[in-house]
Order: structure tokens, then C-alpha cells, then sequence
């Protein structure tokens, strides 16, 4: 038997970052949810676990692994990681934040233009003949909208900088007002969607904003409104959602995340006054890449008695 340390990978990963895996560790991939006898030979031996944005790492999971010394997590968000069981063992979670603010930031802006101009409905009109039948309705205007981003973290600062250039006001809600920042702050994401024409969701999923964005919301969003989400599908009743869509409450969302992703509920499909993408937030390939070498860097780190890049609750 080789001498690498053994790793849990618990979801897909991408190919550079699993080939640099190889290249170090021994990498046992998702054997923990699809060959049981595999995943109890290998468990006393494995001293890492490298996740996703999107994956689960339960107490459970980690209760299973006594010689866990670390989870390294490809994506800023990791809430799907139980820090404190983590924690309870003195196990470092290591994120991969920074790297990816521009490219959510990117997403988010290009959602928000693509509801109100009406873009994916307009590529639809012109591919199905039906220009030739008439002109599309008239869209809603950007630059000068007010715009209210619920979370000024590190992206929603990102996303701010980029609606000052469309000359947009900026608002926002977060646990507590932000001393670095210059825009008017609403204690509640009510009150904030209320005062706006577009409400962007950028704040962490766990259970402290697990349907955050529900019906009273949406209600105060109003018939005018438009909700773009690029955070996590958790932060926003899904279902209150789809009435709110279909009863014209709002006026029509983009939506880069789900609560089952990738099932989106065929209610969502069949709306029009949507625009959906599945989960690309970060998705080009020099963030990917930029994210894949903190993931590895961090367990490099770890395993060479360095401190870590980039722990979370740092
Ligand atoms: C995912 C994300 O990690 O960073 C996050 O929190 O949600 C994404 O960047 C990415 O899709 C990889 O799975």
C-alpha cells in the first residue's frame, strides 16, 4: 500500500482539480454514497475531505472518518458543511473565497439585465418567426433602477460596484449595517424589497436564512419587481416563489440557484417571465481554475504544516 494520504471526495469535482488530487493523495471518489464496503475499508484511513459548493458533509459523515484532519471546500459557500461537528473534532474548513467574486458579480448583473430587457425571451421571438409577425412588447429599463441587495458581503459589494456604473441606487439588508459601505441599509429584507425595483439575493444558505425571501417578501417586491437570486436555492421559498410568478405579485425573476438542484420544478420552466441557469455563478474556466489551486493549495498547506490559505471564520 502507497504511503499517500487518503482523501474523501464527496461531488463531482472538476477534471483539473481531480487530476491534481491524483497526483498527490490517494483520492477515493464518492465511495462514501456509492460502495459502502469500499467507504468502511478506506474510512480509518482517510484524513481529508474535499467538497463542493453545493455538497453535503453531515455530523454523521464526519463522525465516521476518526482520522479527519481537514474539508477543504471548492466554493465560497459551505453550507452544506457541518462546521461545528467539524469543530467539536478541531477540524479546519477551508473555503475558496475572493476568487470568485467578479464572476458572480458578472452573473448576477447580466440575470438582472437579461429579466428586465427580456433577452432570453427576445433570442426565443426572433429563432421562432414571431418578429416577423409583429415587434416584441417593450422591457424595463436598468441603468437608474433602484436596486436592493440583500447581503453586502464581499460578492454584494462586488455587485454594488457594478449597479453604480448602470447609475443605479443602491440599498441593501444584512444582520447589521455595514460601517465600509455607502448605501442606505433596511433592517429587514422586507422593508429593503419594498424601496426597490430589483432585489438581488447574494447572502449565505444554512439554516439563519433558509426562506428568507417568502411571501410577505415577494408581496413587498410587488407587481413591478424583479428577484434575482445567484446565493443558494434555500434562501428563498420556492414555492411562494412560483405563486408569486404566476400570480403576477412580482414581475419576474432570474434564478441561478434551486433548492434541489438540478431538478427545477416545471412550473418554473413553463413561465415566461423567468430566466433560469443551472448553478454558474463561478462557472468560467479561470475561476474554476483559480478556485481548484486554493482547494488543493489548502490541503497542501495543511498536510505540510503551513497554516491554511484560507480557513472559514477566519
Ligand atoms: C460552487 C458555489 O461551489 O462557491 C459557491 O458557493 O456555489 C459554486 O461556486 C460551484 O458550482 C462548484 O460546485
Amino acid at each position: 500500500m502507497s504511503d499517500k494520504v487518503e482523501v474523501l471526495v464527496v461531488a463531482p469535482l472538476m477534471p483539473f482539480l481531480m487530476e491534481a488530487l491524483r497526483g498527490q493523495y490517494t483520492v477515493h471518489d464518492r465511495i462514501h454514497a456509492g460502495d459502502p464496503a469500499a467507504f468502511a475499508a478506506a474510512a480509518p484511513r482517510i484524513r481529508a475531505i474535499v467538497a463542493n459548493g453545493e455538497a453535503k458533509v453531515p455530523r454523521a459523515l464526519i463522525a465516521q472518518l476518526p482520522a479527519l484532519e481537514m474539508i477543504s471546500v471548492f466554493g465560497v459557500g459551505y453550507d452544506g458543511v457541518d462546521v461545528s461537528a467539524a469543530r467539536e473534532r478541531g477540524v479546519p474548513v477551508t473555503n475558496t473565497p475572493e476568487v470568485l467574486n467578479d464572476d458572480v458579480a458578472d452573473l448576477a448583473i447580466g440575470l438582472l439585465i437579461s429579466i428586465a430587457r427580456r433577452i432570453p425571451q427576445a433570442d426565443r421571438f426572433v429563432r421562432g418567426g414571431e418578429w416577423l409577425k409583429g415587434p416584441i412588447a417593450l422591457a424595463r429599463k436598468v441603468t437608474g433602477a433602484r436596486v436592493g441587495i440583500v447581503g453586502m458581503g464581499r460578492i454584494g459589494q462586488a455587485i454594488a460596484h457594478r449597479a453604480l456604473a448602470f447609475r443605479m441606487e443602491v440599498s441593501y439588508t444584512a444582520r447589521s449595517p455595514r460601517d465600509n459601505v455607502p448605501y442606505t441599509y433596511y433592517p429587514d429584507a422586507a422593508a429593503l424589497a419594498e424601496a426597490v425595483d430589483f432585489l438581488v439575493v447574494i447572502t449565505p444558505g444554512g439554516a439563519a436564512t433558509r426562506g428568507l425571501i417568502d411571501a410577505s417578501v415577494l408581496k413587498a417586491l410587488g407587481p413591478q419587481g424583479y428577484l434575482v437570486n445567484v446565493a443558494r436555492g434555500t434562501v428563498v421559498d420556492q414555492p411562494a416563489l412560483i405563486e408569486a410568478l404566476q400570480q403576477g405579485v412580482i414581475a419576474g425573476a432570474a434564478l441561478d440557484v434551486f433548492i434541489d438542484e438540478p431538478n427545477v420544478p416545471i412550473e418554473l420552466s413553463r413561465l415566461d417571465n423567468v430566466v433560469l441557469t443551472p448553478h454558474v455563478g463561478s462557472g468560467t474556466r479561470q475561476t474554476r481554475e483559480a478556485m481548484a489551486d486554493l482547494t488543493f493549495n489548502n490541503l497542501r498547506a495543511h498536510f505540510a504544516g503551513e497554516p491554511l490559505l484560507t480557513p472559514v471564520d477566519a
